[in-house]
């Protein structure tokens, strides 16, 4: 039976568009159903490939706050905060994930950063998604799963501060501008939390590189 087919479809009807300036940003707080949530979170927490990578803080190797994975097309290569990435194939979990998501978006992507954020203490510092190899205003694509984390945008400029909770099963596209005049962020809690995934579709290639 193709996984597709497992669940019943749910429509994710409109999104709401967030009121930025200089950007463009719809969110579905439904994208999934909350059985099609629960699976794909409960899948991709055992499946996934995560490892823990490191960045050079002050000449010192320092683990990043959460676990990662990349998966995509052989040659769709990622460079991140310095750490060079080599896809994982796609599974079929992530495929139909990723056909979900290019449907919802009309656009192609040919690879998924996925981060595990075990607890409260994983975040993710500011940072906009402007790798060259994303090109000039890309699409992104943002699936979240799990526990419900609050996601800051901050505009380059005037500092105008927005943030959003980001629901078990929605779908958030950043495109346009986005990434030119936002940062984003996943900020720490004390608060003990369950883990949360996230999926960020991306179309990479050296051709884009400005
Ligand atoms: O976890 C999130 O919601 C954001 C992830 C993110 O910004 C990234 O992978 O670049
Ligand atoms: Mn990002």
């Amino acid at each position: 039976m193709q996984q597709s087919s497992l669940f019943p479809s749910v429509s994710s009807t409109e999104p709401e568009i967030l009121p930025l300036v200089d950007g463009n940003i719809r969110y579905f707080n439904h994208f999934l159903s909350t059985q099609e949530a629960d699976h794909y979170c409960t899948r991709l927490l055992d499946s996934l490939a995560w490892r823990q990578d490191h960045i050079k803080l002050y000449g010192k190797q320092v683990k990043i706050p959460r676990l990662q994975a990349w998966y995509g097309d052989n040659d769709a290569l990622y460079q991140y905060s310095g750490i060079n990435l080599q896809p994982n194939p796609w599974s079929d979990e992530l495929n139909v994930l990723r056909e979900r998501c290019e449907a919802a978006c009309n656009v192609r992507f040919n690879s998924v950063l996925a981060n595990c954020y075990r607890d409260g203490q994983d975040s993710m510092a500011w940072h906009s998604d402007n790798e060259p190899e994303l090109g000039r205003d890309p699409v992104i694509a943002s699936l979240s799963l799990g526990q419900v984390r609050n996601f800051d945008l901050k505009h380059r400029v005037s500092g105008e501060k927005y943030r959003l909770p980001l629901e078990h099963g929605s779908l958030l596209i950043m495109a346009g501008s986005t990434q030119q005049f936002w940062l984003h962020s996943l900020a720490k809690t004390k608060k003990s939390l369950a883990p949360r995934i996230n999926l960020t579709f991306r179309f990479v290639s050296a051709n884009l590189r400005r």
